[in-house]
């Protein structure tokens, strides 16, 4: 298929102006970063977590009184998708020490360590151990693994990245641990790119003052992933997992002590109550509200369905409000809109292009700067590109990589990338690809304090559910790291938790028979009801030839 022939004739603009620009990369010159002032302007102006609509003040819960996205909003302010007073808990079908809810990343991490300590895990999972966010992560993992870093490097360029806002303790706790992360993920097999001596080939990315990416071509999530689940599937005696077994609710004691959840199979429609002495919760985040239209990076089942089910419990959450649009997701071929084109690409050296060929932002600001001068660019300059089925982007120079850096680097360094575009007739290698903000990441989430705990006991939390660690922008390379050192933390500090001795009482869904008391107080009249497990997706002419249920 390739390019359209209109698209073809705007990229000869781009050819015309890459020998200069390859030049100016060669004598390293550089189109100017932003200073924080400007930064601010931009942000200000042009990225849509700025923007005072599409926003509301939550009646009830922990945030009660907090602005956030409608999106978010309508799912905090939510019933349950089970009806407490039909629930038999003494109908026990799984009984376990730890209960892991979520098979990405960070769940699978808090297993292995859960059961390395001596507990007894269950990972419940909504789709396919592994199917999440994780797995479609590209670019790399931070850590400060070289002479001329150090943890300290790494915890001021996060603070900075997330606009001083950042909870200290996590950043600190991410720093520390990052190194052993990855010395963690080697000891299980985990294939880094490495040069010839042996040495890990780190990169820059947008905000870093180190290089400090550490990847697998452009598959670091995929590789991370395959590693720490082939491990839990090397531990049944220790490790069981249920697949499309997501959780619906959580269960607290009498005493107000995580118990377990009810996980629901969506094969069979059955309810089951898990009781368990430690649950982690690790249900990834949110990019499938598709927040004011925007297109995602994310995985089918990222529906905030974590964060829904601790708000009904009490649990509050930090930066809910922010919400992190990836610079550059996919805007042609129509097929793969809103998929992640990775960091990685800047990284080595491509140049965002407008309609005529010219630079216009430093390829590498901080992501939500970045994305907020893409959306100017396009919206208010009308510099951007527009497609045959009407959407816009911006031109993100590929074929430069291979100029600066040698025939090839494309093909090596951006494997996966190379192939999902040569699917559709395009070789990135010598053609630019066309992108567009894209929403990536749910910057906010679960308060945790740096051993991975929530305010209720035995309930613990890891990954893109939690909130603090990225304040309110995460640099890129931070979340496969926040994975890996919140998920170990989760794990072993569940198990020592268990292992402390933990007598469950009687198991109750009074939290959420209360929270829905809460609802009716607060007048809210027909509210969703969540957590929705997967996104909707049906058009209205699906839903007129849908039967009804009266
Ligand atoms: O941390 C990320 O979001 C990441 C690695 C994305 C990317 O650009 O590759």
């Amino acid at each position: 298929m390739g390019y359209t022939p209109e698209l073809e004739e705007l990229i000869k603009k781009i050819e015309a102006t890459r020998p200069e620009r390859v030049a100016m990369a060669r004598r390293n010159e550089h189109y100017p970063a932003l200073n924080l002032e400007e930064r601010e302007q931009v942000l200000n102006k042009y990225h849509p977590d700025y923007q005072k609509e599409g926003k509301r003040k939550v009646k009830v819960g922990a945030n009660k009184g907090d602005l956030f996205q409608n999106e978010v909003a309508d799912l905090l302010e939510s019933k349950s998708i089970i009806r407490p007073e039909n629930v038999d808990l003494s109908s026990v079908i799984y009984e376990t020490d730890v209960l892991v809810i979520g098979g990405g990343g960070a769940g699978t991490s808090a297993a292995l360590m859960a059961s390395s300590v001596g507990a007894n895990v269950i990972i419940a999972t909504k789709l396919r151990h592994g199917d999440s966010n994780t797995i479609m992560a590209e670019g790399g993992i931070q850590a400060a693994s070289q002479e001329c870093d150090s943890p300290f490097y790494h915890y001021i360029d996060t603070i900075g990245g997330g606009h001083f806002t950042n909870q200290a303790d996590l950043v600190a706790a991410l720093s520390y641990d990052a190194p052993l992360s990855i010395a963690w993920l080697e000891s299980l097999g985990m294939m880094f790119n490495k040069t010839p001596e042996g040495r890990m080939v780190v990169r820059h990315f947008g905000g870093s003052s180190r290089k400090r990416l550490h990847s697998a071509g452009d598959m670091t999530g995929a590789e991370i992933m395959r590693v720490v689940r082939d491990e839990a599937r090397n531990r049944p005696d220790r490790i069981t997992v249920l697949e499309f077994c997501p959780a619906a609710e959580l269960l607290l004691d009498k005493e107000g002590k995580c118990a377990g959840a009810v996980l629901y199979n969506m094969e069979t429609h059955e309810y089951y109550i898990c009781k368990a002495k430690a649950v982690v919760l690790a249900t990834g985040g949110f990019g499938r509200l598709h927040i004011r239209d925007f297109a995602t990076t994310n995985h089918y089942g990222a529906t905030m369905d974590g964060v829904v089910l601790a708000y009904r419990a009490g649990v509050g959450n930090k930066y809910l409000y922010s919400t992190q649009y990836h610079p550059t997701g996919v805007v042609y071929p129509e097929q793969n809109v809103g998929l992640l084109i990775t960091e990685k690409v800047r990284g080595l050296g491509a140049h965002v292009l407008n309609a005529d060929g010219e630079q216009f932002c430093f390829p590498l600001e901080p992501r939500d700067v970045e994305s907020a001068e893409l959306i100017r660019e396009a919206m208010e300059r009308g510099k951007g590109i527009m497609t045959s089925t009407g959407r816009v982007g911006l031109w993100l120079d590929s074929p430069m990589i291979d100029e600066l850096h040698g025939e090839g680097t494309v093909k090596k360094e951006l494997p996966a990338k190379f192939i999902q575009f040569h699917r559709h007739g395009i070789d990135i290698s010598k053609e630019p690809m066309l992108v567009y903000p894209t929403l990536h990441y749910q910057n906010g989430g679960i308060n945790i304090d740096a051993a991975a705990k929530t305010e209720i006991s035995g309930l613990f939390g890891a990954g893109e559910v939690v909130g603090g660690i990225h304040g309110e922008n995460r640099l890129m390379g931070n979340s496969l790291q926040d994975i890996i050192t919140f998920g170990r933390r989760a794990g072993a500090e569940a198990a020592e938790y268990v292992k402390g001795g933990v007598e469950l009482k009687k198991l109750t869904l009074d939290h959420v028979v209360q929270f829905e008391n809460e609802l009716k107080e607060a007048g809210i009249k027909n509210p969703k009801t969540a957590p929705i497990l997967l996104p909707d997706y049906s058009t209205e002419e699906v839903n007129a030839r849908r039967w009804s249920e009266t």
